[in-house]
Protein backbone atom coordinates (compact mmCIF):
# COMPACT_ATOMS: atom_id res chain seq x y z
CA UNK A 1 0.00 0.00 0.00
CA UNK A 2 3.06 2.12 0.71
CA UNK A 3 4.02 1.74 -2.96
CA UNK A 4 0.96 2.57 -4.37
CA UNK A 5 1.07 5.58 -2.47
CA UNK A 6 4.71 6.53 -3.44
CA UNK A 7 3.58 5.58 -7.27
CA UNK A 8 0.74 8.67 -7.07
CA UNK A 9 3.14 11.04 -5.01
CA UNK A 10 5.83 10.54 -7.89
CA UNK A 11 3.31 11.64 -10.37
CA UNK A 12 2.60 15.07 -8.36
CA UNK A 13 4.33 18.30 -8.72
CA UNK A 14 6.11 20.64 -6.37
CA UNK A 15 3.25 22.42 -4.45
CA UNK A 16 0.66 20.45 -5.69
CA UNK A 17 -1.49 18.80 -3.46
CA UNK A 18 -4.27 15.77 -4.20
CA UNK A 19 -7.23 15.32 -2.16
CA UNK A 20 -8.69 11.66 -2.48
CA UNK A 21 -12.35 11.29 -1.83
CA UNK A 22 -13.73 8.61 -3.69
CA UNK A 23 -13.99 5.83 -0.99
CA UNK A 24 -13.14 2.96 -3.36
CA UNK A 25 -9.42 5.26 -4.40
CA UNK A 26 -9.44 5.92 -0.31
CA UNK A 27 -9.39 2.40 0.44
CA UNK A 28 -6.64 1.38 -2.32
CA UNK A 29 -4.38 3.83 -0.76
CA UNK A 30 -4.82 3.53 3.05
CA UNK A 31 -6.41 0.26 3.31
CA UNK A 32 -8.91 1.97 5.14
CA UNK A 33 -12.70 0.05 5.14
CA UNK A 34 -14.50 2.53 6.85
CA UNK A 35 -17.59 4.76 5.56
CA UNK A 36 -15.71 8.22 6.41
CA UNK A 37 -11.84 9.10 5.43
CA UNK A 38 -9.80 10.65 2.69
CA UNK A 39 -6.49 10.68 1.59
CA UNK A 40 -4.32 14.15 1.27
CA UNK A 41 -0.66 13.81 -0.25
CA UNK A 42 2.00 16.05 -1.94
CA UNK A 43 5.52 14.72 -3.09
CA UNK A 44 6.63 14.86 0.30
CA UNK A 45 3.58 14.39 2.70
CA UNK A 46 1.07 12.01 2.71
CA UNK A 47 -2.18 11.71 5.13
CA UNK A 48 -5.24 9.89 6.21
CA UNK A 49 -7.69 12.23 7.55
CA UNK A 50 -11.03 10.86 9.48
CA UNK A 51 -13.07 12.00 12.77
CA UNK A 52 -13.15 10.81 16.15
CA UNK A 53 -14.77 7.56 15.44
CA UNK A 54 -12.43 6.17 13.56
CA UNK A 55 -9.14 6.92 15.19
CA UNK A 56 -8.40 3.66 16.33
CA UNK A 57 -9.28 1.72 13.36
CA UNK A 58 -7.39 4.49 11.38
CA UNK A 59 -4.31 3.47 13.44
CA UNK A 60 -4.45 -0.14 13.01
CA UNK A 61 -5.75 0.02 9.10
CA UNK A 62 -3.04 3.10 7.55
CA UNK A 63 -0.02 2.72 9.43
CA UNK A 64 2.04 3.99 6.24
CA UNK A 65 -0.06 7.45 6.19
CA UNK A 66 -0.25 9.85 9.22
CA UNK A 67 -3.18 10.32 10.59
CA UNK A 68 -5.32 13.72 11.65
CA UNK A 69 -8.36 13.65 12.86
CA UNK A 70 -9.93 16.33 11.16
CA UNK A 71 -12.23 19.68 12.53
CA UNK A 72 -15.96 19.37 12.21
CA UNK A 73 -15.70 20.33 8.37
CA UNK A 74 -13.00 18.06 6.80
CA UNK A 75 -12.54 21.31 4.30
CA UNK A 76 -11.22 23.55 6.97
CA UNK A 77 -8.22 20.77 7.95
CA UNK A 78 -7.75 20.37 4.02
CA UNK A 79 -6.91 24.32 3.99
CA UNK A 80 -4.75 23.88 7.33
CA UNK A 81 -2.30 21.40 5.77
CA UNK A 82 -2.07 22.54 2.42
CA UNK A 83 -0.82 25.56 3.17
CA UNK A 84 1.29 27.49 0.58
CA UNK A 85 0.04 24.94 -1.89
CA UNK A 86 -0.67 26.18 -5.54
CA UNK A 87 -2.66 23.88 -6.89
CA UNK A 88 -5.22 21.07 -4.77
CA UNK A 89 -6.27 18.15 -6.87
CA UNK A 90 -9.49 17.26 -6.78
CA UNK A 91 -11.84 13.60 -7.89
CA UNK A 92 -13.85 15.16 -10.74
CA UNK A 93 -16.10 12.10 -10.68
CA UNK A 94 -16.68 12.10 -7.14
CA UNK A 95 -16.62 15.71 -5.53
CA UNK A 96 -19.74 16.97 -6.19
CA UNK A 97 -20.56 20.58 -7.34
CA UNK A 98 -21.64 21.93 -3.97
CA UNK A 99 -18.42 20.56 -2.35
CA UNK A 100 -15.89 22.07 -4.38
CA UNK A 101 -17.79 25.14 -3.90
CA UNK A 102 -17.25 25.42 -0.48
CA UNK A 103 -13.58 23.81 -1.03
CA UNK A 104 -12.63 26.64 -2.82
CA UNK A 105 -13.95 29.17 -0.78
CA UNK A 106 -11.72 28.10 1.92
CA UNK A 107 -8.50 27.58 -0.03
CA UNK A 108 -6.13 30.13 -0.95
CA UNK A 109 -4.67 27.89 -3.89
CA UNK A 110 -6.46 26.65 -7.34
CA UNK A 111 -8.90 23.73 -7.03
CA UNK A 112 -8.58 21.35 -10.37
CA UNK A 113 -10.55 18.58 -11.26
CA UNK A 114 -8.53 15.35 -12.84
CA UNK A 115 -9.80 11.93 -13.56
CA UNK A 116 -8.29 8.52 -12.64
CA UNK A 117 -5.12 9.13 -11.33
CA UNK A 118 -6.09 6.45 -8.86
CA UNK A 119 -7.79 4.46 -11.34
CA UNK A 120 -5.34 4.21 -13.98
CA UNK A 121 -3.01 2.11 -11.01
CA UNK A 122 -6.33 0.09 -10.04
CA UNK A 123 -6.14 -1.25 -13.75
CA UNK A 124 -3.78 -3.90 -12.87
CA UNK A 125 -4.30 -6.20 -9.89
CA UNK A 126 -1.03 -7.46 -7.49
CA UNK A 127 -1.12 -10.79 -6.35
CA UNK A 128 -3.13 -10.10 -3.30
CA UNK A 129 -5.86 -8.33 -5.23
CA UNK A 130 -6.12 -11.41 -7.38
CA UNK A 131 -6.44 -13.98 -4.23
CA UNK A 132 -9.13 -12.03 -3.06
CA UNK A 133 -11.15 -11.74 -6.59
CA UNK A 134 -10.00 -15.38 -7.10
CA UNK A 135 -11.57 -16.11 -3.74
CA UNK A 136 -14.93 -14.02 -4.25
CA UNK A 137 -14.88 -15.98 -7.46
CA UNK A 138 -15.12 -19.63 -5.64
CA UNK A 139 -18.00 -18.04 -3.52
CA UNK A 140 -20.09 -17.15 -6.52
CA UNK A 141 -19.36 -20.85 -8.18
CA UNK A 142 -20.52 -22.72 -4.97
CA UNK A 143 -23.66 -20.46 -4.35
CA UNK A 144 -24.52 -21.24 -8.04
CA UNK A 145 -24.15 -24.92 -7.48
CA UNK A 146 -26.08 -25.23 -4.65
CA UNK A 147 -28.81 -22.72 -5.19
CA UNK A 148 -29.27 -24.67 -9.02
CA UNK A 149 -31.40 -27.50 -6.75
CA UNK A 150 -33.51 -24.30 -5.55
CA UNK A 151 -34.56 -23.65 -9.32
CA UNK A 152 -37.28 -25.22 -10.10
CA UNK A 153 -41.07 -24.66 -11.75
CA UNK A 154 -43.14 -21.97 -8.89
CA UNK A 155 -40.70 -20.51 -7.34
CA UNK A 156 -39.83 -16.61 -7.57
CA UNK A 157 -37.04 -15.02 -9.12
CA UNK A 158 -36.28 -13.19 -5.73
CA UNK A 159 -36.46 -16.23 -3.66
CA UNK A 160 -33.55 -17.63 -6.04
CA UNK A 161 -31.71 -14.16 -5.68
CA UNK A 162 -32.04 -14.45 -1.87
CA UNK A 163 -31.13 -18.11 -1.70
CA UNK A 164 -28.22 -16.79 -3.71
CA UNK A 165 -27.01 -14.41 -1.23
CA UNK A 166 -27.48 -16.30 1.78
CA UNK A 167 -25.32 -19.13 0.34
CA UNK A 168 -22.90 -16.31 -0.93
CA UNK A 169 -22.76 -15.20 3.08
CA UNK A 170 -22.39 -18.48 4.23
CA UNK A 171 -19.61 -19.32 2.35
CA UNK A 172 -18.20 -15.90 3.49
CA UNK A 173 -18.84 -13.26 1.22
CA UNK A 174 -19.23 -10.07 3.20
CA UNK A 175 -22.15 -8.64 0.72
CA UNK A 176 -23.48 -9.27 -2.49
CA UNK A 177 -21.83 -7.58 -5.37
CA UNK A 178 -24.91 -5.85 -6.72
CA UNK A 179 -28.73 -6.44 -6.74
CA UNK A 180 -28.54 -9.59 -8.88
CA UNK A 181 -30.13 -10.54 -11.98
CA UNK A 182 -32.57 -13.43 -12.09
CA UNK A 183 -34.79 -13.18 -15.64
CA UNK A 184 -36.52 -15.81 -16.39
CA UNK A 185 -38.49 -16.26 -19.72
CA UNK A 186 -39.48 -13.14 -21.72
CA UNK A 187 -37.76 -11.19 -18.53
CA UNK A 188 -34.56 -12.93 -20.21
CA UNK A 189 -34.45 -10.15 -23.14
CA UNK A 190 -34.24 -7.67 -20.45
CA UNK A 191 -30.14 -7.36 -19.70
CA UNK A 192 -30.42 -5.85 -16.43
CA UNK A 193 -33.32 -8.02 -15.44
CA UNK A 194 -32.81 -7.20 -11.49
CA UNK A 195 -34.91 -10.56 -9.78
CA UNK A 196 -38.41 -9.85 -9.71
CA UNK A 197 -42.07 -11.50 -8.20
CA UNK A 198 -41.83 -13.01 -11.36
CA UNK A 199 -42.51 -17.31 -11.01
CA UNK A 200 -40.76 -19.24 -12.60
CA UNK A 201 -42.37 -21.66 -15.12
CA UNK A 202 -41.43 -25.28 -16.64
CA UNK A 203 -39.35 -24.37 -19.98
CA UNK A 204 -38.02 -21.73 -19.35
CA UNK A 205 -34.80 -20.22 -19.48
CA UNK A 206 -33.53 -18.29 -16.54
CA UNK A 207 -30.35 -16.03 -16.71
CA UNK A 208 -28.25 -15.76 -13.39
CA UNK A 209 -26.21 -12.91 -12.79
CA UNK A 210 -24.66 -12.69 -9.98
CA UNK A 211 -21.16 -12.03 -8.29
CA UNK A 212 -19.87 -11.37 -4.07
CA UNK A 213 -17.88 -9.14 -2.58
CA UNK A 214 -15.14 -10.46 -0.14
CA UNK A 215 -12.73 -7.85 1.60
CA UNK A 216 -13.98 -5.51 -0.72
CA UNK A 217 -13.08 -6.97 -3.98
CA UNK A 218 -15.75 -8.10 -6.11
CA UNK A 219 -16.65 -11.37 -8.59
CA UNK A 220 -19.29 -11.25 -11.04
CA UNK A 221 -20.54 -14.44 -13.60
CA UNK A 222 -23.68 -15.00 -15.26
CA UNK A 223 -25.24 -18.66 -16.27
CA UNK A 224 -28.01 -19.02 -18.30
CA UNK A 225 -30.01 -22.28 -17.50
CA UNK A 226 -33.06 -24.29 -18.74
CA UNK A 227 -35.88 -25.19 -16.68
CA UNK A 228 -37.28 -28.68 -17.62
CA UNK A 229 -37.21 -29.70 -21.25
CA UNK A 230 -36.35 -25.70 -22.48
CA UNK A 231 -37.12 -24.25 -25.72
CA UNK A 232 -35.48 -25.40 -28.63
CA UNK A 233 -35.03 -22.30 -29.96
CA UNK A 234 -33.15 -20.71 -27.05
CA UNK A 235 -30.59 -23.37 -27.12
CA UNK A 236 -29.73 -22.24 -30.76
CA UNK A 237 -29.51 -19.47 -29.75
CA UNK A 238 -27.33 -20.26 -26.51
CA UNK A 239 -24.51 -22.49 -28.43
CA UNK A 240 -24.39 -19.18 -30.34
CA UNK A 241 -23.45 -16.94 -27.55
CA UNK A 242 -21.63 -19.85 -25.54
CA UNK A 243 -19.24 -19.63 -29.02
CA UNK A 244 -18.75 -16.18 -28.78
CA UNK A 245 -18.24 -16.19 -25.10
CA UNK A 246 -15.68 -19.04 -25.88
CA UNK A 247 -13.48 -17.70 -28.78
CA UNK A 248 -13.58 -14.43 -27.28
CA UNK A 249 -11.77 -15.28 -24.34
CA UNK A 250 -9.58 -17.94 -26.57
CA UNK A 251 -8.18 -14.25 -27.93
CA UNK A 252 -7.47 -12.40 -24.35
CA UNK A 253 -4.35 -11.53 -24.27
CA UNK A 254 -1.24 -9.18 -23.34
CA UNK A 255 -1.06 -6.53 -26.01
CA UNK A 256 -4.59 -7.22 -27.45
CA UNK A 257 -6.89 -4.38 -27.27
CA UNK A 258 -10.24 -4.09 -25.45
CA UNK A 259 -12.08 -3.22 -29.25
CA UNK A 260 -10.42 -6.33 -31.45
CA UNK A 261 -11.77 -8.77 -27.90
CA UNK A 262 -14.82 -7.47 -27.93
CA UNK A 263 -14.99 -7.55 -31.95
CA UNK A 264 -14.72 -11.43 -32.34
CA UNK A 265 -17.80 -12.38 -30.20
CA UNK A 266 -19.60 -9.17 -32.20
CA UNK A 267 -18.70 -10.61 -35.02
CA UNK A 268 -19.88 -14.33 -34.44
CA UNK A 269 -23.36 -12.92 -33.13
CA UNK A 270 -23.37 -10.42 -36.25
CA UNK A 271 -22.70 -13.18 -38.92
CA UNK A 272 -25.43 -15.27 -37.39
CA UNK A 273 -28.14 -12.54 -37.56
CA UNK A 274 -27.91 -11.23 -33.92
CA UNK A 275 -26.09 -8.07 -33.81
CA UNK A 276 -29.20 -6.27 -32.85
CA UNK A 277 -29.71 -8.30 -30.05
CA UNK A 278 -26.10 -7.78 -28.66
CA UNK A 279 -26.45 -4.06 -27.36
CA UNK A 280 -23.72 -3.89 -25.35
CA UNK A 281 -20.04 -3.88 -24.34
CA UNK A 282 -18.56 -7.67 -24.29
CA UNK A 283 -16.87 -6.68 -20.78
CA UNK A 284 -15.19 -4.85 -17.72
CA UNK A 285 -12.69 -4.51 -15.24
CA UNK A 286 -13.79 -5.68 -12.20
CA UNK A 287 -12.08 -4.91 -8.28
CA UNK A 288 -13.07 -2.61 -5.43
CA UNK A 289 -15.67 -1.81 -7.79
CA UNK A 290 -17.85 -4.01 -9.95
CA UNK A 291 -17.71 -1.82 -12.73
CA UNK A 292 -14.19 -0.56 -13.83
CA UNK A 293 -11.30 -0.16 -16.04
CA UNK A 294 -10.70 -1.34 -18.56
CA UNK A 295 -13.86 -1.33 -20.54
CA UNK A 296 -13.93 -4.35 -23.46
CA UNK A 297 -15.89 -2.67 -26.04
CA UNK A 298 -16.59 -0.90 -29.46
CA UNK A 299 -15.38 2.07 -28.00
CA UNK A 300 -12.08 0.36 -25.71
CA UNK A 301 -8.57 1.34 -26.45
CA UNK A 302 -6.93 0.16 -23.68
CA UNK A 303 -4.21 -2.34 -24.51
CA UNK A 304 -4.51 -5.84 -22.19
CA UNK A 305 -1.85 -6.06 -19.69
CA UNK A 306 -0.77 -9.07 -17.57
CA UNK A 307 -2.77 -8.92 -14.18
CA UNK A 308 -6.18 -7.27 -15.16
CA UNK A 309 -8.96 -9.10 -14.26
CA UNK A 310 -11.63 -8.46 -16.66
CA UNK A 311 -15.54 -10.48 -17.97
CA UNK A 312 -16.24 -11.80 -21.34
CA UNK A 313 -20.03 -11.61 -21.42
CA UNK A 314 -21.89 -11.75 -24.94
CA UNK A 315 -25.74 -11.89 -24.66
CA UNK A 316 -28.11 -12.12 -27.21
CA UNK A 317 -31.37 -10.33 -25.89
CA UNK A 318 -34.90 -11.04 -28.06
CA UNK A 319 -38.14 -8.98 -27.23
CA UNK A 320 -40.76 -11.17 -26.18
CA UNK A 321 -38.64 -14.42 -26.41
CA UNK A 322 -36.29 -14.33 -23.72
CA UNK A 323 -32.23 -14.37 -23.93
CA UNK A 324 -29.45 -15.49 -22.98
CA UNK A 325 -25.67 -14.01 -21.43
CA UNK A 326 -22.89 -16.00 -20.53
CA UNK A 327 -20.01 -14.20 -18.77
CA UNK A 328 -16.66 -15.41 -17.13
CA UNK A 329 -14.59 -13.55 -14.69
CA UNK A 330 -11.02 -13.63 -16.29
CA UNK A 331 -7.01 -12.99 -15.04
CA UNK A 332 -5.20 -11.67 -18.23
CA UNK A 333 -2.03 -13.84 -17.89
CA UNK A 334 1.25 -13.74 -20.66
CA UNK A 335 -0.40 -17.03 -21.77
CA UNK A 336 -3.82 -16.23 -22.49
CA UNK A 337 -7.03 -15.87 -19.87
CA UNK A 338 -7.41 -17.71 -16.69
CA UNK A 339 -10.50 -18.36 -16.04
CA UNK A 340 -11.53 -17.45 -12.00
CA UNK A 341 -15.03 -18.25 -13.01
CA UNK A 342 -15.40 -22.46 -13.06
CA UNK A 343 -19.01 -23.37 -12.92
CA UNK A 344 -19.89 -25.05 -16.37
CA UNK A 345 -20.93 -23.51 -19.02
CA UNK A 346 -22.80 -26.87 -21.11
CA UNK A 347 -26.19 -25.51 -20.82
CA UNK A 348 -27.41 -27.20 -17.30
CA UNK A 349 -31.28 -28.25 -17.94
CA UNK A 350 -32.91 -28.39 -14.27
CA UNK A 351 -35.96 -30.01 -13.40
MN1 LIG B 1 -20.44 -8.13 -15.67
Amino acid sequence: MEKRVEKIQAELAPFQWFFVTDPKNVRYLSGFTGTSGYVLLNQSEAYFLTDFRYAEQAKLQCPHLEIVIHKPIVFDSVAELTKGAKTLLVEASNLTWENYQKLQEKLASAVTGTKDIVEKLRIVKDQKEIALIEEAARITDEAFLEVCDFIKPGVREKDIARELEFAMKRKGASQVAFDFIVASGERGALPHGVASEKTIKAGEFVTLDIGAVYEGYHSDMTRTVAVGYGDGFLKEIYEIVLKAQEEALKAVKVGKSGFEIDKIARDIITDLGYGDNFGHGLGHGVGLDIHEQPRISPQADTILEENMIITIEPGIYLPQKGGVRIEDLVVVEAEGARRLSLSSKELIVLC
